[in-house]
């Protein structure tokens, strides 16, 4: 390939409207080899920059600054040494694939730790692990693991640059490919670092991914360590990540931070960091809404944050698809932003039927990892059309043909793409005080008995939604795909701390924003409720919008609900179902409480609540024991 085509894309005739326009023209000097720390840094910084270096001893030490320039040498980098396939730019401008490691392809939740000081404080949901015996472990590991490599320094925004709700975080690493996904995912570079002061918080975050090389070794396309750890030092707000580059592995502003690190900050500071997307709603009377959802990883965030309404009159607008930092601001109002600036996307599933938003936000600029690559040079997945290309090489780089019988990309195959891309988002999604929040949604993937909306009496209720969501599990971490799971408030794997502590916390946020008078409220939903014959019931996607239209009509005080033992539902002509074609039954089937299964759900609850040592806030047990008492005396 020459390397005339590795330039940064602005062809007009690709971009849809609203796409922001790239700077023009590519810099493909290897321009970023800037060896000593940018002037006017941090001199905590540097001190932890050279004692990283002095323990993983690298070849050199790139100090990031964000630049497209800098984004340019990467990627060219990149494909040089075979990390990257530039896409055909006619159909994918300034695109590439990634292919992973087969054994590097998701989150790897046995081996992510939380080294808390002690065990309780990290609680029975967690991978609990003495912070002393894995800082040995780590020294070990880390010992002249980039020898040989680019250590790369990170410094990022999570949040608007300078917005006070933001948090500042540096991460080193020997992987390219994680510092170009950075700049994509974060505010990423020299604004981020000049934020960080001599009594700034920051977070540091140490990456390798544990493949030294020795003089003249060859290097692989994707390097990586079947021993991996991915742990976190909540005290010391410290991540030290170890032997993998995927996803949230790796990309340690993420997870890592903005979820399990965040959330212990959050705990301190009297705040919430959710796995949740954000975004606008306006009815047909011009009122606009702001809304969260926690779903599970998999679970239909990118599709609900870009969702097309098919309700005439309402329109969705893009703020966030995975995670959300609430504030309870000083007026009694929840403030919300993403501390993301790009999209990290499960690609399968992903259509212009299905998202068409996400379809025209990689129009180009993205990076797709593990994904099939057409003979045209573009790319496909399971889903994105209806019938496969005869030809394609699989996410392995293997020949494939739809009688193949294993899929041709990875299940948990992703794009990452910058949220200013999406034309769909909302135009305060970077306002630094956040957007208020007048509505909250906790969903999961359930075949049987979760109904497909109801909103909880008050927040205590909502709390006990958001803390008895199960899901069945996706190709998003390593596990059993399908197996039910719990996962409450969807962070089972995000949450830094004791998750009954983390139930507390969301009761007293709530006391928080009681006297403000403006509480958000709060919503249980299932798009995945399946028919007896193993068909979805409801049709989802843009017609998710019917269901979000009644949640901010109820929030607008326009509609009335039937109040029964699971909270309360729409009324039968509540839900605007015209056009959609439902089958005779099926709302009925969608709302229909099974005593006896629910009673099962019940005393699986308790099990659950039972788990965490007596440590489950009352107020949870009393909403167990009301949800237990409504069954009971529902008729058999
Ligand atoms: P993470 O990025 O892993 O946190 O997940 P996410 O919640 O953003 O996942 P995403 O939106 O990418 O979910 C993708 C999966 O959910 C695909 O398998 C979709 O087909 C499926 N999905 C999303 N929305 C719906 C829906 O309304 N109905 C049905 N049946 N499936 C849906
Ligand atoms: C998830 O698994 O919830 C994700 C993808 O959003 S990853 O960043 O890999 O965690
Ligand atoms: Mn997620």
């Amino acid at each position: 390939m020459s390397s005339a085509t590795l330039s940064r894309s602005t062809t007009p005739s690709a971009t849809p409207a609203g796409a922001a326009a790239q700077p023009r023209g590519a810099v493909l000097a290897p321009s970023l080899m800037a060896r000593s720390a940018p002037s006017g840094t941090d001199l905590a910084v540097v001190r932890w920059v050279e004692s990283i270096a002095a323990l993983t001893q690298p070849e050199e030490i790139v100090w990031c600054n964000g630049s497209p320039q800098e984004w340019d040498s990467l990627v060219h980098l990149m494909v040089t040494q075979g990390t990257l396939i530039q896409l055909n730019p006619e159909h994918r401008p300034y695109s590439f694939l990634a292919r992973s490691d087969p054994h590097d392809v998701a989150r790897v939740e046995d081996r992510t730790f939380i080294c808390s000081e002690t065990e309780e404080a990290s609680g029975p949901t967690n991978n609990w692990a003495d912070p002393a015996e894995m800082r040995t472990t780590l020294l070990g590991l880390f010992a002249g693991s980039m020898h040989g490599r680019t250590m790369y320094v990170v410094p990022f925004s999570m949040g608007p640059v300078g917005s006070p709700l933001a948090r500042l975080g540096v991460q080193v690493t020997d992987s390219p490919y994680v510092v170009a996904s950075t700049a994509i995912m974060t505010r990423m570079g020299s604004a981020a670092l000049a934020q960080i002061e001599a009594t700034t918080k920051w977070v540091p975050a140490i990456h390798s991914v544990g493949v030294p090389l020795a003089p003249g070794q060859a290097d692989v396309s994707w390097p990586c360590n079947t021993t991996k750890y991915i742990s976190h030092f909540p005290e010391t707000r410290e991540i030290w990540s170890y032997g993998s580059a995927y996803g949230g592995n790796a990309l340690l502003a993420k997870k890592a931070f903005a979820l399990r690190i965040a959330s212990t900050m959050a705990l301190e500071e009297g705040w919430l960091a959710e796995h949740m997307l954000i975004l606008k709603v306006t009815n047909p009377r011009g009122r606009a809404f702001h809304v969260v959802a926690a779903f599970p990883s998999a679970c239909g965030k990118t599709n609900l944050a870009m969702l097309k309404a098919t309700v005439p009159g309402w329109t969705v607008e893009t703020i966030g698809d995975d995670i959300a930092w609430l504030h309870p601001a000083a007026d009694g109002t929840l403030r919300a932003i993403n501390p993301e600036a790009g999209f990290f996307g499960v690609a399968p599933g992903t259509s212009m039927s299905t998202n068409a938003t996400a379809m025209e936000t990689m129009w180009g600029n993205t990076i797709f990892t593990n994904v099939a690559l057409r003979d045209d040079g573009d790319v496909w997945w399971e889903g994105m059309t209806k019938h496969a290309p005869d030809h394609l090489i699989d996410w392995q780089g293997k020949d494939w043909s739809p009688d193949a019988g294993t899929p041709a990309a990875h299940p948990n195959s992703r794009f990452t793409v910058a949220a200013r891309q999406c034309p769909t988002i909302s135009d305060d999604w970077e306002d630094p005080r956040g957007v208020v929040v007048d509505a909250i949604v906790f969903g999961g993937r359930r075949a049987t008995n979760v109904p497909l909306v109801v909103e909880a009496r008050d927040w205590e209720h909502g709390v006990f939604l958001g803390a008895t969501v199960s899901s069945e599990q996706t190709a998003a971490a390593e596990g059993t795909v399908g197996e039910l799971r719990r996962d409450p408030f969807a962070m089972l794997p995000f949450c830094g701390y004791n998750m009954a502590d983390y139930f507390a916390h969301w009761l007293d946020v709530g006391q928080k924003l009681r006297p403000g008078g403006r509480m958000p409220r709060i919503f249980q939903v299932n798009w995945f409720r399946k028919d007896a014959d193993g068909s979805f019931l409801w049709p989802g996607f843009g017609e998710n919008s019917r269901v979000l239209a009644w949640i901010l009509e109820r929030v607008d005080g326009q509609r009335a609900a039937i109040d029964g033992p699971l909270g309360l539902t729409p009324t039968p002509s509540g839900l605007s179902l015209e056009g959609l074609g439902l089958r005779a039954g099926d709302l009925e089937k969608l709302f229909e409480v099974d005593r006896e299964s629910w009673l099962a759900e019940v005393d699986s609850t308790e099990e659950f609540f039972a788990g965490f040592d007596g440590k489950v806030p009352e107020e949870l047990n009393r909403q167990l024991a009301m949800l237990r008492a409504r069954l009971v005396a529902v008729p058999e």
